[in-house]
């Protein structure tokens, strides 16, 4: 059976509704690649995560784990499934410069050991580009696996280094949606041989339930730019009428790291938008970031009780901040 050269998955002409499917078997992109790449449109896929974990599940324990995560939430939830990791820590562009990534790499280093080496990387400004692929050159003779969370950028980042050190001439498909790489890619880039990966899936993530417009806003393409908000009587604020945020403490002080495209807006209490959807309610201390997958962070410096409403009971968590 063949694979797909854009997203792995194995060709199949059988059933136009399952993934893999091509008019014709002599084809070597699958029609859901064809369509992303040539009409920047989704054909959403009907593979469960479970398909994705068995993947990983299969990693022997003297393969090389390369984790990709976006610096953008920075989700590690599955770190720890791999005893020995080198993580890649990918769109450094959409962070302000002013962040210094020596905080970023002490931050990690402190709370996961079974890290081994942590680069900070920039597909779209090729940074560091250089010296992941020095690092990857000493397991040459090894399996290397490209792993991480969906859209964290692992298909753009090995494409971005085959096209400095040439090597694969497949077409490996890359695209705003969740889950575009769908089976293992095995890919040479110069002297090393990866492999890249279906990404994990966060289910309830924000970005299943966005519409194509909303799902390119999310992704920014663009160096952040933070919204700080001081507040000091109660009231709210949404992230583009997707997520309202109510602040029952009264002097908050609120900084958004979200992409530029998406509108942050204070509002009064009494305005209804999205008041009575789904509801979260947090105590965040003033040393704590709150993490809204696919979306960004909100920094807060003051302690703060915040309700979060959304029309989904969608994935976020409060961790110790991050800058
Ligand atoms: N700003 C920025 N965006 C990036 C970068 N690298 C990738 N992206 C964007 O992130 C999104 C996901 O990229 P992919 O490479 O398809 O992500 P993936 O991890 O392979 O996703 P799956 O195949 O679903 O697991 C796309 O919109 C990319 O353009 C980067 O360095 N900076
Ligand atoms: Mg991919």
């Amino acid at each position: 059976m063949s694979k797909c050269i854009g997203c792995g998955v194995e060709l199949q002409n059988d059933d136009p509704n399952k993934d893999g499917y091509v008019d014709n078997l002599d084809y070597v992109l699958c029609e859901r690649c064809f369509i992303i790449k040539n009409y920047g449109q989704n054909k959403v896929v009907k593979k469960s995560n479970i398909d994705y974990m068995k993947i990983i599940d299969n990693i022997r324990d003297n393969d090389v784990i390369v984790y990709v995560s976006s610096l953008l939430t920075l989700n590690l939830d599955y770190i720890d499934k791999f005893k020995n990791v080198i993580l890649v820590l990918t769109k450094r562009d959409l962070l302000p410069k002013s962040i210094k990534d020596g905080k970023i790499i002490n931050y990690i280093k402190k709370r996961y050991s079974n890290v081994q080496d942590i680069i900070v990387v920039s597909a779209y400004k090729k940074l560091n580009l250089d010296q992941l692929y020095n690092k990857l050159n000493a397991y040459k003779d090894k399996d290397i696996y490209f792993v991480g969370i969906t859209n964290s950028g692992k298909s753009t980042l090995i494409n971005e280094m085959i096209k400095s050190y040439n090597g694969y001439k497949g077409d490996i498909t890359m695209s705003n949606y969740p889950s575009t790489t769908l089976g293992v890619l095995d890919v040479n880039i110069g002297d090393i041989n990866v492999k890249d990966t279906p990404g994990i899936v966060i289910e309830n993530s924000i970005i299943n339930y966005l519409d194509n417009k909303n799902i390119k806003k999310v992704n920014s393409k663009k160096e952040i730019k933070p919204i700080t908000m001081q507040i000091e009587g109660r009231g709210a604020v949404l992230i583009d009428e997707l997520i309202r945020l109510e602040y029952e403490t009264e002097n908050a002080s609120m900084t958004f790291y979200v992409s530029n495209n998406l509108k942050v807006d204070g509002i009064s209490m009494k305005n209804p938008r999205l008041a009575e959807q789904y509801i979260r309610k947090y105590v965040i201390e003033d040393n704590q970031d709150l993490v809204i997958e696919d979306i960004g962070f909100v920094k807060f410096t003051k302690m703060t009780i915040i309700k979060v409403c959304c029309n989904k009971d969608i994935y976020m968590y409060v961790r110790d901040k991050l800058v």
